[in-house]
């Protein structure tokens, strides 16, 4: 779909009430809304990374103090597949924190990785930073499901965030996993000081992916003392529901993930974006270096009368897709 900016601001800037009825038309339209798909996240590599991205725990640029650690090992992961699944995941999301893949018996090893977290009946998605095409090839060979790489925020904001790599360079790692046939797991951060304008900006850039991501995380930054973005202004969080709103009516057939940053949130922000079309959550304790949840996401999704989508479910949706 050929979208303008302009189309876009039409939509983000609806009338609130219009925003969320439009939502919630699209939402029904295209999934069961009270369903909801559970990730689990897994830092397979902690640390050291030499991107400088200013959000991130995980930079060697910042002063962070986080568990740093080498690639885990097959075993320890294959560990964590299997109380994903005993814990309800579909999905079992593995990052590791690179500038892409360097050494060749650790990709390897992450190609186990994928194979075993398969080999459970989940769904397996990994993020290891810029691919070549050779690479995300062979990702597709292990069964990879999908590969998360996000544009993060608009074209123009990027350069402000992140210094050693550009915006292209994600286009092009996106160009391999589209070419590899591997579904796309590809959204943004907000709350990182930018403008209106800017979220629009990443949205549209989203949508103009053709297609557009199957899934699209939507971060809300967690402000990590230590990095540049530390003392960001928080983001008013009814710009956070339009976002998602927007990510719905736009890409009605995507999984739009309320990802990072729902600890500091309220049920009834949460409640919100659920009703604006999020249809995705990250599960567990931890994101990849900061707390999440919890148990505490049963109390919520029950008390919303919503439910974590089955393995027989994710398996529809994959046909229904056309994903590994
Ligand atoms: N190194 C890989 C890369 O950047 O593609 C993968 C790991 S990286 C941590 C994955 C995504 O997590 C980032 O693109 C960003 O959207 C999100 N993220 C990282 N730190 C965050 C933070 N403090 N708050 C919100 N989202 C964050
Ligand atoms: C994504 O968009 N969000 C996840 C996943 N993809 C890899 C990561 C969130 C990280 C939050 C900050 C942290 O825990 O370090
Ligand atoms: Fe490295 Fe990814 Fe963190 Fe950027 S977001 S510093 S690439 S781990």
């Amino acid at each position: 779909m050929s979208l303008t900016r302009d189309d876009i601001r039409a939509i983000y800037d609806l009338p609130f009430p219009e925003l969320i009825r439009r939502a919630m038309e699209v939402h029904r339209a295209h999934h069961d809304p009270l369903q909801v798909q559970l990730c689990q996240l897994e830092n397979i590599k902690s640390g050291r990374c030499p991107e400088d991205c200013a959000y991130c725990a995980q930079s060697a640029h910042h002063d962070v103090e986080i568990e740093e650690y080498g690639l885990e090992q097959v075993e320890e992961v294959h560990d964590a597949a299997r109380r994903a699944r005993e814990s309800g995941a579909t999905r079992l999301c593995m990052g590791a924190a690179w500038r892409g893949p360097r050494n060749r018996k650790e990709f390897e090893t992450v190609l186990e990785m994928v194979r075993r977290v398969r080999g459970e009946g989940l769904e397996a998605c990994v993020t290891l930073g810029m691919l070549t095409s050779e690479q995300a090839q062979e990702l597709a060979e292990a069964g990879l499901t999908a590969y998360n790489h996000n544009l993060d925020t608009s074209p123009e904001h990027y350069a402000k965030i992140i210094h050693t790599h550009t915006f292209e360079d994600r286009l092009e790692t996106i160009g391999h996993v589209r070419a590899a046939g591997i579904s796309l797991c590809c959204g943004g951060i907000v709350g990182m000081g930018e403008t209106r304008e800017d979220r629009i900006g990443l949205l549209h850039a989203l949508v103009s992916l053709d297609p557009p991501p199957e899934s699209v995380p939507i971060n809300r930054l967690v402000p990590i003392p230590g990095t540049p973005l530390a003392d960001a202004e928080p983001l008013d969080p009814i710009e956070l529901v339009r976002c998602i709103a927007t990510a719905r009516i736009l890409m009605p057939l995507s999984r739009v993930r309320l990802s990072a940053g729902r600890q500091g949130m309220t049920r009834e922000l949460q409640a919100l974006c659920f009703v604006a079309g999020a249809n995705s959550i990250f599960t567990g304790d931890r994101l990849l270096t900061t707390p999440n949840p919890g148990e505490g996401d049963q109390g919520l999704l029950a008390s919303l009368g919503l439910r974590g989508e089955t393995e027989q479910e994710a398996a529809e949706e994959r046909a229904r897709l056309g994903m590994r």
